[in-house]
């Protein structure tokens, strides 16, 4: 059955209220009713603390928010619920990876990143590494826009010891590959991170088969609510790793003195967690398994396919990046049109797209650009939206 056959716009509140055409998927996504009912059943009928009340609401708060947990696990093929770790977001659960890992490193190790990272997957390495004098490398892009490994032996050195890569660029939408470079990491003794904030959401996910040894993701660009994400890291890893904030339940004992750690994966989970998120995020879960990530991604490669050959034409752009493993993302300039000056007219059309550096100013200055605008697609668009992105784009490059 073809699912996108179906009107799935319809699963979604924002777009039964007005004709929007949203292409900002990268940024975060529209939430369907699924997830909202979900999140207003947990504050209506089970708003509890978790982990702590010996009452019937608490009880079910708890079960709801395990159970999120439990659907997030098998969502990424997680070996265990333990490994999964709430947090804020994928921007969380890398700086608890920077905070917990950096200081144990000696000066002069190396960390290796690469030159297609969001700011969420540089910044807090820097951060520790001065703190560390621990230095910081960068593998190149190619002009495809794809990881240049042919001098790889130069950045996997025996002082590399961490390694952290996005899974999917948000600004080339290039689909990096994790399973080789995690080899590779390995080979050199070194531990690695996929930041998976644009793998998740569209593609399916096996974080036992990529061979990573944490992933990071964020539940709002997967239909889930703001506020939560999950770090996934291999049980022992984990359970080696010193949490990053303290307080609440993430102890096993506290006196004046010293306190112990509660087992993974509450020890990092320090204070009440984001439980109606986590609980909106299992429904989001829920909602993507009955669609299937395989027709998801399906379905987007054929609108990226689609959009790539309608706007390639248009004269004076300049798409960046032409890999062919790539994913539901677009970003280009149009010769004489300031990305924010298209992004103004085209929301005059309700068309929403990102214009910017997209938290990628090191990779935008590879491109020699400041600022670059992005289309990104979803589950709920349709080829008629990239017809109406285009002749709204048509009509501005006119009055131009
Ligand atoms: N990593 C990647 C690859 C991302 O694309 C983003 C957010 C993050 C990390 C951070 O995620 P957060 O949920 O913790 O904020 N990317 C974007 C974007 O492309 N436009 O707005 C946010």
């Amino acid at each position: 059955m073809n699912h996108f056959s179906t009107d799935i716009k319809a699963d979604f509140p924002i777009f039964n209220s007005s004709d929007l055409i949203y292409l900002d998927n990268a940024s975060t996504t529209q939430k369907p009713s699924k997830v909202l009912e979900e999140i207003d059943s947990f504050y209506k009928e089970t708003n509890a603390n978790v982990h702590r009340a010996i009452y019937s609401i608490g009880n079910e708060a708890t079960r709801r928010f395990e159970s999120a947990r439990e659907k997030v696990a098998k969502f990424i093929n997680a070996p265990s619920s333990k490994e999964i770790v709430f947090t804020s977001g994928a921007t969380e659960s890398i700086n608890l990876l920077a905070r917990s890992l950096v200081s144990n490193l000696e000066p002069g190790d190396e960390i290796l990143l690469s030159e297609m990272e969001h700011h969420s997957n540089i910044v807090p390495w820097q951060m520790m590494a001065e703190k560390f004098k621990v230095k910081i490398k960068y593998l190149p892009i190619n002009k495809i826009g794809e990881l240049d490994l042919n001098n790889s032996e130069q950045y996997f050195t025996s002082r590399t010891k961490i390694v952290s890569i996005t899974h999917i660029s948000n600004v080339l939408g290039t689909i990096n590959p994790i399973e080789d470079l995690a080899k590779m990491a390995h080979k050199v003794g070194a531990l690695f991170i996929s930041d998976g904030a644009q793998g998740v959401p569209h593609m399916q996910v096996n974080v036992a088969k990529l061979g990573c040894d944490f992933y990071a993701f964020s539940g709002h660009k997967m239909l889930g609510p703001t506020g939560i994400g999950v770090l996934w890291g291999k049980t022992k890893l984990l359970e080696e790793l010193d949490p990053f904030m303290g307080g609440g339940e993430m102890i096993e004992t506290v006196s004046f003195e010293e306190s112990t750690w509660n087992e993974i994966p509450y020890k990092f989970e320090a204070g009440t967690p984001n439980i109606a998120q986590a609980v909106g995020l299992g429904a989001a879960v829920d909602y993507l398994d009955s669609i299937g990530m395989k027709n998801i991604q399906e379905h987007e490669k054929k609108l990226t396919d689609y959009a790539f050959d309608k706007i390639k034409d248009i004269e004076g752009i300049r798409i960046h990046g032409s890999s062919k493993k790539k994913s539901g993302v677009i970003s280009f300039n149009i010769k004489d049109i300031h990305p924010q000056d298209l992004a103004q007219f085209l929301d005059q059309d309700n068309i929403a797209i990102r214009v910017g550096h997209h938290c990628a100013q090191p990779l935008l200055s590879l491109l020699n650009e400041t600022s670059t605008a992005r289309i990104s697609f979803y589950i709920y668009n349709s080829e008629e939206d990239i017809d109406k992105f285009c002749d709204s784009m048509i009509k501005i490059k006119a009055y131009f």
